[in-house]
């Protein structure tokens, strides 16, 4: 393992990678350093990161599931509305983590203690996006990333936040 690269070879307690949006109310709310805070005290581990304004068609292949529900229209117009962070962090059972992090779909509804529940209360806007399942953070990751643009690296308290002998 080359230390100044932080180069080595991939942990597999690392393999599992999910897609997350810091969404243009959280950006605006000036929050995205709150959220990010949680995700690295947690211990998930970013590998890559872009801020950018999502235009309409990305948009539309991101919440493909959801073409042809009365609110589609306007989730396209919110998330293409001001710029927004994607990220990709990784962990073993990160999508899940994160997901359990997020709290319900709505701010409203969202138990204290997760983003959504501590930093919200709105039944529109709801701060972040967070892959649900391994197949959707494959497609969501490849929707905003080049495989070249996720970063490999060993950080260095990987042993320590996930225990050398499990
Ligand atoms: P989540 O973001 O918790 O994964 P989802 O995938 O069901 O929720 O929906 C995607 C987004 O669509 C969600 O973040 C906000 C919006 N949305 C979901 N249900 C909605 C509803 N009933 N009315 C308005 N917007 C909704
Ligand atoms: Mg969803």
């Amino acid at each position: 393992m080359n230390i100044e690269s932080g180069q080595g070879p991939r942990n597999p307690r690392m393999s599992e990678r999910t897609l997350v949006i810091i969404k243009p109310d959280c950006i605006q709310r000036h929050l995205a350093g709150e959220v990010i805070g949680r995700l690295e005290q947690k211990g998930l581990k970013l590998v890559g990161a872009k801020f950018i304004h999502v235009s309409e068609e990305p948009a539309r292949q991101l919440y493909a599931v959801h073409r042809g529900k009365p609110f589609f229209e306007d989730l396209v117009k919110f998330i293409s509305s001001a710029p927004v962070l994607v990220m990709v962090w990784e962990a073993e059972g990160v999508i899940d983590m994160v997901r359990k992090m997020m709290g319900a779909t709505f701010g409203c509804d969202a138990e204290p203690g997760t983003i959504r529940g501590d930093l919200g209360c709105s039944k529109g806007y709801n701060l972040v996006h967070g892959s649900d399942s391994a197949e959707t953070a494959a497609r969501e990751i490849n929707l905003f990333f080049q495989p070249s643009e996720i970063v490999d690296y060993k950080l260095t308290d990987e042993d320590w936040l996930y225990g050398k002998n499990d």
